[in-house]
C-alpha cells in the first residue's frame, strides 16, 4: 500500500477535533474522520434539501453529492492543506472536505452575505481561498483548463503542492480536456485529473455519448498515467489517489483517475429520473460509503456504537448551527451587486 507523506499529519476534523492518522494501516482515527466527514456532507445536503423543498428558504440550482462523498474523504487523507483543489457546480462536498466552513456553505445556499461567495454564487459556486478550495464552476469543463493553470502557477513558484482537478463524466467529453491534457504533459504539471465518473451527464448515460466507455483510456493519447478506481470505498480512493499524488510531488506530471461513482440522487433538485430504474439505484445504495465504513469498523472492533453515534450527534449539532447561522444572517446590501463581477472596479462597461 502507498500512503502520502502527510498521512501522518495530524487533521483537523469537521468538527474542529484533531485526528492523528498512522501509516502502517488506515487506522481507526482514519476511519473515524472519513466517518464523520462523510456524514457531515450527507447530513448538510439532506438539511438543505428540506428547507429547498418544504420551506423555499434555497433557490436555484442544487446539485446534491450524496453517494460520492467517499471521494471526498480518500482525497483529503491522501493531500495535505496545501494542496489545491478545483471542481465543477456539484460542490457542495468537496468545499465542506477542504475545510470551507459549514455555516458559510449553508448561508451561500441561502444567499446570504456570510456566505462564502458572498451570497452571490449559490449553490454552484462554493469557494474557500484561504483553504485553497477553487470553486464551484457552472461551464461543463470549464475548471480542467483552469485546474492545470492553477497546477502551472505551483511550478512556477516552486511550492510542492498539486492540484487536485475533478469533473465528470460528461464533461469528460469537452474539447478543453484534450488541450489541457496536452500541455499539462508537456509541461509535466502537478495536477491530477480526477474524473467523477457516475454514469450521467445530466439524463444521458455514458453509453449513449461515447465509443469510448473507460475514461482513463483517454489518457493514453497523451502517453499520461492513468488509472481507474472504485469510488464507492474512501479506501480505494485513498490509496489511488496517494499514488498519483506523489508522482506530481516528484516532479512527474499529470496523471488522470477516472474514479467510478454514484449519484443517488437526481442530476438537480428537480430530475424526475426517468432515465434510470430504481434497482440501479439501490445496487449502489446496497454499497453505500458509510454504511460500509460503520461495518469495517464494528466488525473490526476498531470502533464501538457510542462512537459512532457520538459523531453523528456532533455532525446533527453543526448542520443545526449552520441552518441557525443562515436564517439569521442578513441579505447583501444592494451595493454588491457588481462588485466581484470585473478585476477592475472601473470596467468601461459599467456605468451608474
Ligand atoms: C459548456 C456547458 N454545456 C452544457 C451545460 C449544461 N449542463 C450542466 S450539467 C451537465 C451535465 C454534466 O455531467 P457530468 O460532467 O457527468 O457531471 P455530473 O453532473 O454527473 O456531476 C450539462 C450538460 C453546461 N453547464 N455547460
Ligand atoms: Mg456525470
Amino acid at each position: 500500500m502507498t500512503f502520502s507523506p502527510y498521512f501522518c499529519a495530524p487533521r483537523r476534523g469537521p468538527s474542529g477535533k484533531f485526528f492523528y492518522t498512522v501509516a502502517v494501516k488506515f487506522s481507526k482515527e482514519t476511519y473515524l474522520y472519513w466517518y464523520e466527514l462523510m456524514q457531515l456532507i450527507r447530513q448538510f445536503e439532506l438539511a438543505a434539501e428540506e428547507k429547498y423543498k418544504m420551506e423555499g428558504k434555497i433557490r436555484g440550482f442544487f446539485h446534491a453529492y450524496i453517494g460520492q462523498e467517499a471521494i471526498a474523504a480518500g482525497c483529503m487523507t491522501a493531500t495535505k492543506p496545501g494542496d489545491l483543489f478545483i471542481t465543477a457546480y456539484r460542490d457542495h462536498g468537496l468545499a465542506i472536505a477542504k475545510g470551507v466552513s459549514v455555516n458559510s456553505c449553508m448561508a451561500e445556499l441561502y444567499g446570504k452575505a456570510t456566505g462564502c461567495a458572498k451570497g452571490k454564487g449559490g449553490s454552484m459556486h462554493f469557494f474557500g481561498k484561504d483553504v485553497n478550495f477553487y470553486g464551484g464552476h457552472g461551464i461543463v469543463g470549464a475548471q480542467i483548463g483552469t485546474g492545470a493553470g492553477l497546477a502551472f502557477a505551483e511550478q512556477y513558484r516552486g511550492t510542492d503542492n498539486v492540484v487536485l482537478c475533478f469533473f465528470g463524466d460528461g464533461a469528460a467529453r469537452q474539447g478543453m480536456l484534450h488541450e489541457t491534457f496536452n500541455l499539462a504533459m508537456l509541461w509535466k504539471l502537478p495536477v491530477i485529473f480526477i474524473c467523477e465518473n457516475n454514469n450521467y451527464a445530466m439524463g444521458t448515460s455514458i453509453e449513449r455519448t461515447s465509443n469510448v466507455i473507460d475514461i482513463y483510456k483517454l489518457a493514453d493519447a497523451y502517453e499520461m498515467p492513468a488509472d481507474t478506481i472504485d469510488g464507492m470505498t474512501p479506501e480505494t480512493v485513498h490509496e489511488g489517489i496517494s499514488r498519483a499524488v506523489t508522482r506530481a510531488r516528484e516532479k512527474g506530471g499529470p496523471t488522470l483517475l477516472e474514479i467510478k461513482t454514484y449519484r443517488y440522487k437526481g442530476h438537480s433538485i428537480s430530475d424526475p429520473q426517468k432515465y434510470r430504474t430504481k434497482e440501479e439505484v439501490d445496487e449502489y445504495k446496497g454499497r453505500d460509503p458509510l454504511t460500509q465504513v460503520v461495518s469495517t469498523m464494528l466488525t473490526g472492533k476498531m470502533s464501538s456504537q457510542e462512537e459512532i453515534d457520538a459523531i453523528n450527534l456532533r455532525v446533527d449539532a453543526i448542520v443545526a448551527e449552520s441552518l441557525t447561522f443562515a436564517e439569521e444572517s442578513p441579505w447583501p446590501d444592494d451595493s454588491e451587486v457588481l462588485k466581484d463581477v470585473y478585476v477592475d472596479a472601473n470596467y468601461p462597461f459599467i456605468v451608474d
